[in-house]
């Protein structure tokens, strides 16, 4: 059986992720793929429960590095427990934020240097590095007005289900280093990174979503 492929999604808060990973499975699985469709931090049950430690802000304490351990953790029991097996069974796995996220949020937004982080991917990451990152690009203020108008929270937002999370309520200089952190990924890594301008509408969106998965990877 040939291996799956691995698709994951980035950008800043509320530039519409949820939105066209659950738009693209549909796809997908309507043209034969069978789909995984997971998110990070979390998408294992260890995991997960890392992630409600993480966007509580109790984690915060430990600095940008230790929370960058403890989405390494997170990630490790993920790629083991469900991505890497996906894969293998010819699943494509779609997944919402991964290892870039760390990079941008933790490195270029929170001063974790580059080396330190490269070195943790090639432990954890390893070979499964994704076929293709699906980066939506939005000015920080426009994801975060977003965010402010969606009516109650993305299913686990934050503990309670409620109000910004902590990496949503950092102020607005440390989204704009994040999504030039985002963009520098995308200018050192153009084989793997697309860049798609995530103010259009939804549809739109999608269709450019598609446009690069079915140019990049012939699904
Ligand atoms: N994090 C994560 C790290 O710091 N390091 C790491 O290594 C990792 C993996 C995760 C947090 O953890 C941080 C990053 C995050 O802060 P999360 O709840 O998963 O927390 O947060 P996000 O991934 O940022 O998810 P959001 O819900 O905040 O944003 P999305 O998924 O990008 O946006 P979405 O699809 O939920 O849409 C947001 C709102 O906009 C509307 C939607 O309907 C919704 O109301 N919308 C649009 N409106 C207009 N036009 C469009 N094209 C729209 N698309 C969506």
């Amino acid at each position: 059986m040939a291996a799956g492929k691995f698709i994951t999604f980035e950008g800043g808060e509320g530039a519409g992720k949820s939105t066209q990973v659950k738009i693209l499975a549909e796809r997908l699985n309507e043209s034969g793929h069978e789909t995984l469709l997971t998110r990070e931090p979390g998408g294992s049950l260890k995991a997960e429960e890392i992630r409600e430690f993480l966007l509580s802000g109790d984690a915060r304490e430990f600095g940008a590095l230790g929370e960058a351990l403890l989405f390494y953790a997170a990630r490790d029991d993920h790629l083991e427990r469900r991505i890497r097996p996906a894969l293998e069974t010819g699943k494509w796995v779609i997944c919402d934020r991964f290892s870039d996220s760390t990079r941008a949020y933790q490195g270029a937004a929170g001063g974790v240097k580059p080396a330190h982080l490269a070195l943790l991917e090639r432990i954890i990451v390893g070979e499964t590095r994704p076929d293709l990152t699906i980066i939506l690009d939005l000015p920080a203020e426009d994801g975060l007005a977003r965010l402010a108008g969606r009516d109650n929270g993305k299913e686990g937002a934050d503990n309670s289900g409620n109000g910004p999370d902590h990496f949503e309520s950092l102020g607005i200089g440390f989204h704009e280093a994040l999504r030039r952190g985002f963009l520098e990924i995308a200018r050192d890594e153009p084989e793997r990174c697309v860049i798609l301008d995530a103010k259009q509408p939804v549809s739109a969106v999608a269709e450019d979503v598609w446009e690069a998965v079915f140019s990049r990877l012939q699904p």
